[in-house]
């Protein structure tokens, strides 16, 4: 009988306020054989997120003590991840994906085949009516489109598998809401292929009442943020030199990524503590 090749990679869910959803998120992905552990990074929600995620069992549950935004949360989880098993793949999933989140194997298998360094969950027409009006995904579209030649169908995805590699290359990530274009842009700009997966998954819609025209306002802001900063010198000639597919940093470069993780309040090198099974990111 053949043996099933082991897993090879770490699940990272940011989660805000995901009580009601994260619990079948965090089994769905369970259900995955190639996921080997899965990290929730709870950024300061008011909910009880952190309890139901860690009742879900077999998680790590990190927690922000304050909201610091999805790409910090990323970046938590990715740390805890490369702890857990250098050098494994991670695969970011937004925590409202429930028991869809268990599709996401074709996702991971594109990485984990050598057919790409990212691979973008695409999702169908979801169940629920709802969304915007499309000016938050046209930009996120066309900025990327300019900036590399390439046209995403959902550019701002945030289920992506990546080679510990690609991501490693891509830090520090893009702030808040910018991250997965910063992501998308940086991996292509490194020479990483990427590709989008078609993926049976559904997530809570975002309506067209005032909370959800600030979260499309939020995402906007953050969108053209991250593709302002990436509209002047390439990555690859501001200080980042590519060898054998390994990224080495300039001592200018480091100490500008140093700057730009203290300006925004980045979380490397933050003192943690654990209390029963949770980490806190002080
Ligand atoms: N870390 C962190 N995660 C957040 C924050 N706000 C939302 N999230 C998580 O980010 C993921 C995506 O958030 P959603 O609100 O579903 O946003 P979305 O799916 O991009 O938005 P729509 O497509 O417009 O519905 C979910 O896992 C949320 O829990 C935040 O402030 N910090
Ligand atoms: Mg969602």
């Amino acid at each position: 009988m053949p043996h099933p090749s082991p897993p090879r990679v770490v699940a990272v869910v940011p989660a805000r306020d995901e009580e009601a959803r994260i619990g079948s998120t965090v089994t769905a992905l369970h259900g995955l054989a190639q996921v080997a552990h899965v990290v929730v990074v709870d950024d300061g929600s008011a909910d009880q997120t952190a309890a139901v995620a860690e009742w879900a069992g077999r998680v790590e549950v990190v927690r922000h003590e304050r909201n610091h935004g999805k790409a910090a949360a990323m970046t938590t989880g990715a740390a805890r991840a490369a702890e857990l098993a250098p050098g494994a793949a991670v695969l970011f999933v937004d925590a409202d994906l429930e028991a869809s989140a268990g599709n996401l194997g074709p996702v991971v298998d594109a990485v984990l085949t050598g057919s790409a360094d990212m691979a973008i969950a695409v999702l169908p027409p979801q169940h629920s009516p709802g969304g915007g009006f499309g000016l938050v995904v046209r930009t996120a579209r066309e900025g990327i489109a300019r900036l590399t030649g390439w046209t995403p169908t959902q550019p701002l995805s945030g289920q992506r598998c990546l080679t510990r590699a690609a991501l490693d290359a891509a830090m520090p990530l893009a702030a808040g809401w910018g991250v997965e274009v910063g992501l998308t842009v940086d991996v292509l700009r490194g020479g990483g292929r990427v590709v989008e997966v078609p993926c049976e998954l559904h997530h809570r819609v975002t309506g067209r009442d005032l909370a959800s025209q600030l979260h499309r306002a939020r995402q906007l802001a953050g969108v053209t943020r991250a593709l302002a900063e990436r509209s002047g010198v390439p990555r690859a000639a501001a200080g980042h030199a590519r060898t054998a597919g390994r990224v080495v940093r300039s001592g200018a470069a480091r100490a500008a990524a140093a700057g730009r993780r203290a300006s925004s309040g980045r979380l490397g090198g933050a003192v943690r503590r654990r209390t029963g099974g949770t980490w806190h990111e002080l």
